[in-house]
């Protein structure tokens, strides 16, 4: 891809345009990322391509309830791991909890392929300097993140088929998940077997939106760098709205004349 320019309006969104190319070039991708992408886009055009103040406080409500479960997990899926992967090691490495590979449109091929990037991106992420506001072995640290998917023996009830099989140290013992572009089927079968789901998804009008404990509604790498900084200081609200939440991006977005 030729050079874009800093000063380039649309440098991000190629940016990452070109990341999920890549990927797909490789088949790390499901046939339909592209598609998902697109329509993520549409939404985070409408919301001015920026973390609305909603996100943010959903950001703070995720980090902190990430900090206080018992057994979470990040579980992660194609576009996540392509798009977001290094924050969401660098996240779960401040949580201290492991990450599973967990896709919609499962094969082994996918599965390893996407757990040999986050290998590299783990082993990168641990060469780099810590966060600031961190403080231990940050190498050491990263490097004991658990990177589960490869030998699901583990299920969650009330889904059939291969979208069923999860880790057991992962998303079945897991007490709070953060699953960033659920789909709204497995969104429901979490949450009906009592677990908070806190999710990333730019439409605020999907049934995992509607249906998560926490709905980030961003795009998931600017999330995901927020969650990073929001975990090394966690701050809980007393008491969490979630439709409040999604009535504010609904109406950021019906308003975004305002951005002409
Ligand atoms: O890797 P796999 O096999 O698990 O498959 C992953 C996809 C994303 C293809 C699969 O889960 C899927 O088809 O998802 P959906 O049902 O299209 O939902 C994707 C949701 O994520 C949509 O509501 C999009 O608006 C939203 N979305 C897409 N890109 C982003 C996003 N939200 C945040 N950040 C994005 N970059």
């Amino acid at each position: 891809m030729a050079e874009i320019p800093d000063s380039h309006p649309r440098k991000a969104s190629l940016m990452a345009r070109q990341k999920m190319v890549d990927a797909a070039s490789i088949g790390l991708l499901a046939e339909s990322a592209m598609i998902a992408h697109g329509r993520g886009e549409a939404y985070d055009y409408l919301l001015g391509e920026r973390t609305i103040e909603s996100a943010s406080l959903a950001i703070s409500e995720a980090a902190a309830r990430l900090s206080e479960a018992q057994n979470p997990v990040i579980s992660v899926n194609g576009n996540t791991v392509v798009l977001a992967g290094d924050d969401l090691i660098r996240l779960a490495a401040i949580v201290g909890c492991p990450i599973e590979v967990n896709l919609y449109y499962r094969t082994d091929e996918r599965i390893g392929g996407l757990l040999s990037l986050l290998d590299s991106q783990r082993e990168s992420v641990a060469s780099g300097g810590p966060p600031e506001g961190w403080s231990g072995n940050w190498r050491e640290r990263v490097l004991s993140v658990p990177l589960l998917g490869s030998e699901p023996d583990g299920s969650i009830s009330g889904l059939a088929g291969p979208r069923s099989l999860c880790c057991k140290d992962g998303i079945e013992r897991a007490d709070v998940i953060l699953v960033p572009l659920e789909d709204g089927d497995r969104c429901e079968a979490l949450i009906s077997l009592g677990k908070q789901v806190l999710v990333v998804d730019l439409n605020p009008l999907s049934r995992t939106a509607r249906n998560a404990t926490v709905t980030i509604v961003d795009e998931v790498s600017r999330a995901a760098a927020e969650l990073v900084n929001s975990a090394l200081d966690p701050s809980r609200s007393t008491e969490w709205d979630n439709e409040q939440c999604l009535r504010e991006a609904l109406s950021v977005i019906s308003d975004a004349g305002s951005l002409i």
